[in-house]
């Protein structure tokens, strides 16, 4: 062994060392990176604010092929409406102002779903049918869960009117109708990743 490899065996070793200690006092699956918890589903129960009766159930998946979102929202007027993650899961005030602005941890402008450089959370348009029902499925690209664009702990916020796709701050889409906090889902929302498997004997 040379000195220089000898020095990055060293390296390794600390890198792995401080893994180790890392992974052992991780508790809850927010920790999953290190602690080898991968999250693979979360929920959101959307809950009408002071501005509308909109309320529902939205589900994130991850897929080979990007973010899985689908679910139902009910009590929306006709129409479509403003779909997006905002940056805070805090749904506490009656307008659900206190979820912040759209979930931008890339520092983009605003934008639609399929735009190039977009806010994370830009996930555009829901459409509701003439009884007030919106069902929702598509694929995402951007969103994850792990990492600086994890949608655990965020808000997800409905609003009263079309989201432009280009207006700063977030596409000119009014009141904000319902609000719900994305966590981990029951279940099946962890699994074990490489890190927390059995060591082979
Ligand atoms: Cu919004
Ligand atoms: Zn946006």
């Amino acid at each position: 062994m040379t000195g220089k490899n000898f020095v990055s065996a060293i390296a390794a070793g600390a890198v792995l060392v401080g893994l180790a200690t890392i992974g052992s006092r991780a508790q809850g699956p927010a920790m999953h990176a290190m602690g080898g918890l991968i999250t693979t589903k979360a929920v959101a129960v959307l809950h009408p604010t002071k501005k509308g009766d909109a309320h529902g159930k939205i589900t994130f998946t991850h897929t080979a092929k990007g973010m899985l979102v689908e679910g139902t929202i009910e009590g929306l007027t006709p129409g479509q409406h403003g779909f997006h993650i905002h940056e805070y899961g805090d749904c506490s005030s009656d307008d659900a102002m206190s979820a912040g602005g759209h979930f931008n941890p890339t520092n983009m402008p605003h934008a639609g779903p399929t735009a190039g450089k977009r806010h994370v959370g830009d996930l555009g348009n829901i459409e509701a049918n003439e009884k007030g029902v919106a069902k929702i499925e598509l694929v995402d690209p951007l969103l994850s869960f792990s990492g600086a664009t994890s949608i655990i702990g965020r808000g997800l916020i409905v609003h009263a009117k079309p989201d432009d796709l280009k207006s700063a701050p977030s596409g000119n889409a009014g009141d904000r109708v319902a609000c719900g906090v994305i966590g981990v889902a029951k279940g099946e929302g962890v699994m074990s990743g490489p890190a927390a498997a059995p060591a082979k004997k």
